[in-house]
């Protein structure tokens, strides 16, 4: 009998090892912004989740319109309306120029264009790479930062946004669940 018992044993730990892996996944901090039209209203929430295996931001929110939009993560937590100017550059903390497609680039506030269909609601799941919430290069250093969906398609080239037009829904966003 003593002959058989490695091959119970060699399920037993890969089934436990599934588990372990699938608990790792731990939340840090969890960042969000509330996206406010040019008139106030509100028009969707933004979310960060710093996490063990990179940080990720989550979107849902409301267009005018069927089309695609650019987004990116400005500089300053501060969206005045009508024009939201307040929110000041792309994030870019390494001092790049804008785009994915620019040799320059890309800012760290780049992010890819979102895409609504006649319900006029845009969702996103994206991984942010090399993303910091504190410190010097982080996105809440000194004035925090905010969320900017643009009226046209981001171009992923041109500097310094992409030629994507006005912005029409900002959010800032605050410190969350710290710990
Ligand atoms: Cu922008
Ligand atoms: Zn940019």
């Amino acid at each position: 009998m003593r002959d058989y018992l490695p091959i119970f044993i060699i399920p037993v730990l890969a089934s436990c090892t599934t588990i372990q892996s699938a608990k790792s996944v731990e939340v840090s901090e969890v960042i969000s912004a509330d996206l406010a039209r040019a008139d106030g209203s509100w028009a969707g929430v933004a979310t960060i989740s710093q996490r063990s295996d990179g940080a990720f931001l989550s979107l849902t929110a409301e267009v005018p319109a069927a089309g695609t939009y650019g987004m990116h993560l400005h500089a300053v937590g501060k969206c005045e309306a009508p024009d939201f100017t307040s929110a000041g550059p792309h994030w870019n903390p390494n001092m790049k120029q804008h785009g994915r497609d620019n040799p320059m680039g890309a800012h760290d506030g780049d992010l890819p264009n979102v895409e609504a269909a006649a319900d006029r609601k845009v969702t996103l799941e994206y991984k942010l790479a090399d993303f910091m919430l504190s410190g010097p290069s982080g996105l809440l250093y000194a004035d925090g930062g905010a969320l900017v969906i643009h009226e046209k398609a981001d171009d992923y080239k041109t500097d310094p946004s992409g030629n994507s037009g006005k912005r029409i829904l900002c959010g800032v966003f605050k410190s969350g669940n710290r710990g």
